[in-house]
């Protein structure tokens, strides 16, 4: 089959995501789910979108540097598809053929919600650009959900320098947050909802329970 031409997008029972708007608590969530996965023998490659190989890093230092001016809605959903392409290729498939599982902070429903959501773009523009360029989507998706005032609370907080994206205005977030909670409830065998206001250490512990439950299920 000619490159380009994949016309479907195919889930992977050990490839997880993890999704949310900013400060949602990924971070921390990906090290349990991490640990849980360890601790039952697996390989674990965690990785994080824009960016998990040395190319799609410099695509997001590009994407995300408030310095240059700020890119076309279309080239900023155009590189964060150039990225993952190049990370689908280098690093997810290689490891999920090899048998490992494969924890993404952040893969194509990123894209949907920032993209499509957020800056307005078509979403079956982005859809298309999923069958073509990535032809994989996670067997499981964890939503981080969180009120956008709370989550850029929390990354005010960190951030002396808020990078391009994070500086957007409130309504963008609001967006990005109504775009994921549409997508998980279209889509329940995929994704799972956790309420990310709650301490850090609850919404890790729920996020493990729906990992060891997917793990039920699919071992
Ligand atoms: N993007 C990405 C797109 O627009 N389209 C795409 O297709 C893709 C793939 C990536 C940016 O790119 C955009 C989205 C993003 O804007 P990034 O820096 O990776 O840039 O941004 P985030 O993924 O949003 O990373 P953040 O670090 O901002 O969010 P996290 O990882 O969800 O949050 P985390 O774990 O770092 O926590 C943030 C702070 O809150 C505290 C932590 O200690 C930390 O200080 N915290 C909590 N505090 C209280 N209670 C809890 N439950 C807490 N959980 C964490």
């Amino acid at each position: 089959m000619p490159i380009g031409h994949r016309q479907s997008v195919v889930p992977h029972p050990h490839f997880v995501s993890l999704e949310g708007g900013e400060g949602a608590g990924k971070t921390t969530v990906l090290n349990a789910l991490r640990a849980t996965l360890r601790e039952r023998g697996f390989e674990v490659v965690s990785t994080r979108e824009p960016g998990g190989t040395p190319l799609a890093e410099m695509i997001r230092n590009l994407l995300l540097d408030p310095s240059h001016e700020p890119p076309a809605p279309e080239t900023e959903l155009l590189l964060m598809f150039a990225a993952r392409a190049q990370h689908v290729r280098e690093t997810i498939r290689p490891a999920l053929e090899r048998g490992a599982w494969v924890i993404s902070d952040r893969f194509t429903d990123s894209s949907y919600a920032y993209q499509g959501g957020g800056r307005g773009l078509d979403p079956e523009f982005i859809a298309d650009l999923e069958r073509r360029v990535v032809g994989l989507r996670p067997g499981l998706t964890l939503l981080l959900d969180i009120d956008v005032e709370q989550g850029r609370e929390r990354t005010r907080g960190r951030d002396l320098h808020p990078d391009r994206i994070e500086s957007e205005r409130d309504e963008f977030f609001q967006r990005v947050r109504a775009t994921y909670r549409a997508r998980a409830a279209a889509d329940p065998q995929r994704f799972r909802v956790i309420d990310a206001s709650q301490p850090a250490q609850a919404v890790a512990d729920e996020a493990v329970a729906q990992l060891r439950a997917w793990l039920e299920r699919r071992p």
